[in-house]
Parts: C-alpha cells; structure tokens; sequence
C-alpha cells in the first residue's frame, strides 16, 4: 500500500538527468516512489520538458503536489556554455569522454550570465560575466576565438562594465560643481537617479550631496598646512590627487553606494597638470574601469573660450591633451551660456561647430597671415580627432539640460544594456522610488568627440531675442 500523502504539501526534489531521454526508472525510484509517484511517468514527463537539452546533462527541479509533478529545467552555466556551443548530436554509450572545443561569442557569455544572474554570487554584473568564462575555460572551448581566461581582460578594462560615471574635468571655475549639480537636480525632477562623488581636495563649496567625498580621505589644507610638505595650492593639490592615487582602496569602499547600473558624476579638481602630463588621473581612471565603470569625460569649457578663435584653439588643446591622455569618450560641454550677451550669442553659433581654418584665417588677428602654415596644421590636428564640437550647456533652460544630458548618454552608451524597470507603485507612493529614463543613442563608445543626433538643435538653445 503506498504511503498516506498530505495532498496540500509541496516537495521540491533536484535530480540530474541526461536531456531528452527517459532515465533509468530504477534511480528515479528511490527519490519519488516515496511520494507516491510512478517512476516510469515522471521519467517521460522529465524527457519531454529537456528535449531542448538533448543529450545535455541537467539539472531538473521537480515540483510535486498531491501526486504529481512539474519537471523543469534548472539552467546551470556549464549547461548552457555547451548547448550554445550547438555540437551535433551525439550517441552517448557510443562516444565517450567528449572534448567541448567549439567556440561561443562573448554575446553568448553576456546572454547566459544574464540568465544566471539571479543566482551568482558575484557582486555585479561583470563579476557574473567572469564566472561565465571561467565555466567556459573548463569546459575547454573559446570565446570568440580566444581563450576566455583573456577575455576577462576586456571584462576588466571596462568595456563591459556596469556602473556608469561622467568625469567631469576642466579647467578650475568653468563651471564643473555647478554643473554635477545642476544635472543631479535635473535628474531628480525626471525620477532618475544621479549620484555624484567629489574628487576634488581643494574643494571649498558646492550645492550637491555627495555620495563620496575625496576631502574625508585628504584635503589640500593638510598639504599646505603640514610643516614638512608646505606647499602651495598647486602643488597641495597635485600631492592630494598621488595620495588618491596610492589609496585607491579607499575609493573603491567610497563607490560601494554606487550599485550595478547606477550613474555616477565625479567633479574633478581644475589643474590642467592633471590631465595633460601627470599619471594621476589616469591612473584613477584605470582603476575605475578595473571596478566595472564605464567612463565618459565630459570636458567643461567656460563659454567666454568660445568667442575669439585663438582662445577657441587654446581651449580645444586642452581638451585634447585630456583626451589623449585618458583614452575615453569625450565630450566638450559649454558652460555659462547664460552669461553671454546678446550678441556675444549671435557669434556662438559660428563657433559650436566652428569651420576653423575658415575662422583662423577671418578672425586670427593680425598675425594669422604670417602663421597660415601653422594654423593649417592645428587645424588638421583637431579636426583628426573630429573634436571640434560643443554641446551648450545653460543652468536656466531644461531643454539645454535634457538635451546635454542625452549627449553625454549617447557617448557613454548609458541605457543600452539596461533591462527595463517596472515600476514600483506603492514605493512610489512612499516617494522612494526611482523611475529611470532610458537614453538609447546608437553613438560608438571611441575615443573621439561625440557628434550631435538629429534630436538635438543647437540654436534651439540660443536665445537671440526679438
Ligand atoms: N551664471 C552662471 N554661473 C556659473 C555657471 N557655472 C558656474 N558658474 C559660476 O562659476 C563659478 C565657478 O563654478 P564652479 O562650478 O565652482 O567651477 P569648478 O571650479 O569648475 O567646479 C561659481 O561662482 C559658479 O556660480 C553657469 O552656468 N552660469
Ligand atoms: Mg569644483
């Protein structure tokens, strides 16, 4: 007589089985027979739910209620590294100790770690990506050609990376906090959450909430007031940023409120020094993306730069030399529109995307004749690095913001990878929620300026009055 079953309760059995085939009744017996099951039944019911596992070994999660059973299979990563390697079928009692040599894309990797998210223990996403190959170096293929264990390179140097961030650098007063803050701002209205994290030491006031602040770990003062270093602000300064640089360990717990898919802003210190010919910053930047960020430099210039061509060109040098330097997407952002006059404005369109041979050789003073060799060059040399572009950026106009926003979105590749979100009603309710908008531009993530999308006008954004 079979056992009594309580029809109301609910057993969860795991077993391994080979997909697609009826398992040998006697070794499902054992497991289900006391559950009042038939071993023959479930073992069919089992080969039809992992048919589209044929000839794989699985996991398969049986749920049984009041005598009867739901098979389903539960993905494992070296599951779903050998189905996607699509190996023709194989008679198992015929061939043995088969060699998984094909090859999967990295796409694969990306896909299956998605599928195994939910149970990695890794912390992000890019750490759920190198579980993935490193399942896929002991199945013993490669991915895309290559043995995974060096693509994990590439997991590491942050161009699958997870966690967004700007760096918002420049020259000091452009405009940088005032800009980390006007953009946090402006996210919050839209119910999208922008963090922003202060790496400034020499930093006296600025209007945000900061997620991590570099004055906690150092300020300039204690460079300048310590006895034996004694140095001035600049020095102060380019001191602070090497003793970041040496203690990046305490960054790194700084960013931990910074969760996978989370956007970050970093306002940088001013000194040019830092981005042209010290390590500094690019050593912060490796760092960075060695922590699963994906950067942006978004290059602030102080719009007074854009109204006379030699200090237009001056100002492009040091946005080069920051390009150069850091190796990231870049965009050169204009800041302190609202300052501009009238016709001071008017003038601007000629030089948000400047023609500037044609500029040089109108407006270059009286000296521009006698160097026309040497303008010539500098012009080839910017326009090689299709750098000459601007996107306005005025504190008074949301358009101008949403707009400069999408930009810098667009070069980040922000939002492509993202899942969308439900959302959350009754968080909402509690105002704890955070809806986020999606920016879905196309733009390469290369080194090199961003170009504008059609969605974006320039001159929508100059008021030119009546
Ligand atoms: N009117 C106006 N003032 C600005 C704008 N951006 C910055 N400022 C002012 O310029 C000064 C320097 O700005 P700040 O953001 O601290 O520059 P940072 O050194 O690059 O971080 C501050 O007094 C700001 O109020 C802007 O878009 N419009
Ligand atoms: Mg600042």
């Amino acid at each position: 007589m079979p056992p009594k079953i309580d029809p109301t309760a609910i057993n969860i059995v795991y077993l391994r089985a080979v997909g697609g085939e009826v398992g040998a009744t006697a070794s499902l017996a054992p497991k289900i027979g006391p559950l009042g099951l038939s071993p023959k039944k479930v073992g069919e019911d089992i080969a039809k739910a992992t048919k589209e596992w044929k000839g794989l070994k699985v996991t398969v999660k049986l749920v049984i209620q009041n005598r009867q059973a739901v098979a389903s299979v539960v993905p494992t990563a070296s599951a779903l590294v050998i189905r996607a390697l699509n190996e023709p079928p194989r008679d198992r009692k015929k061939v043995k100790h088969v060699k998984h040599t094909g090859n999967i894309t990295f796409d694969e990797v990306v896909d299956i770690a998605k599928t195994m998210r939910p149970r990695s223990m890794a912390k992000t996403m890019a750490g759920t990506v190198k579980e993935i190959l490193g399942t896929a170096q002991s199945v013993g293929c490669t991915v895309d050609g290559s043995n995974p264990h060096d693509i994990i390179d590439k997991v590491n140097d942050g161009s699958y990376a997870t966690r967004y961030a700007q760096l918002v650098i420049g020259p000091a007063g452009s405009g940088k906090s005032t800009y980390c803050a006007n953009l946090q701002r402006h996210a919050e209205a839209c119910r999208r959450r922008i963090l922003v994290a202060n790496l400034d030491p020499a930093a006296e006031h600025f209007d945000y909430q900061p997620v991590a602040d570099v004055r906690d770990l150092i300020q300039v003062h204690d460079a300048m007031e310590d006895s034996e270093l004694a140095f001035g602000p600049n020095g102060g300064l380019v001191f602070c940023m090497d003793y970041l640089a040496h203690n990046l360990d305490w960054l790194d717990n700084a960013l931990d409120a910074v969760a996978e898919d989370e956007y970050l802003l970093l306002d940088c210190p001013g000194q040019i020094e830092l981005y042209c010919h010290l390590p500094v910053m690019r050593q912060i930047v490796d760092y960075l993306q060695s922590r699963e960020f994906r950067l942006c430099s978004v290059f602030v210039l102080d719009s007074q730069f854009l109204v006379d061509p030699c200090k237009l060109v001056s100002g492009l040098f040091a946005a080069l030399s920051a390009m150069v330097n850091l190796e990231l997407p870049h965009v050169n952002l204009l800041s302190k529109l609202d300052l501009l006059s009238r016709a001071q404005k008017r003038q601007l369109t000629d030089y948000l995307e400047p023609d500037l041979a044609h500029l040089l050789a109108e407006h270059g003073g009286p000296l521009s004749a006698r160097y026309a060799g040497l303008n010539a060059a500098v012009v080839d040399l910017i326009d090689s690095y299709s750098l000459v572009r601007f996107v306005p950026f005025d504190v008074s106009d949301e358009q101008c913001v949403t707009d400069a926003l999408l930009q810098v979105d667009m070069a980040l590749q922000y939002g492509e990878d993202l899942e969308p979100q439900e959302r959350d009603y009754e968080a909402a309710e509690g105002g704890a929620e955070h809806e986020r908008v999606n920016g879905d531009g196309d733009c390469e993530g290369e080194i090199g300026a961003v170009g504008g999308g059609p969605q974006f006008n320039v001159e929508d954004h100059l008021d030119f009055g009546s």
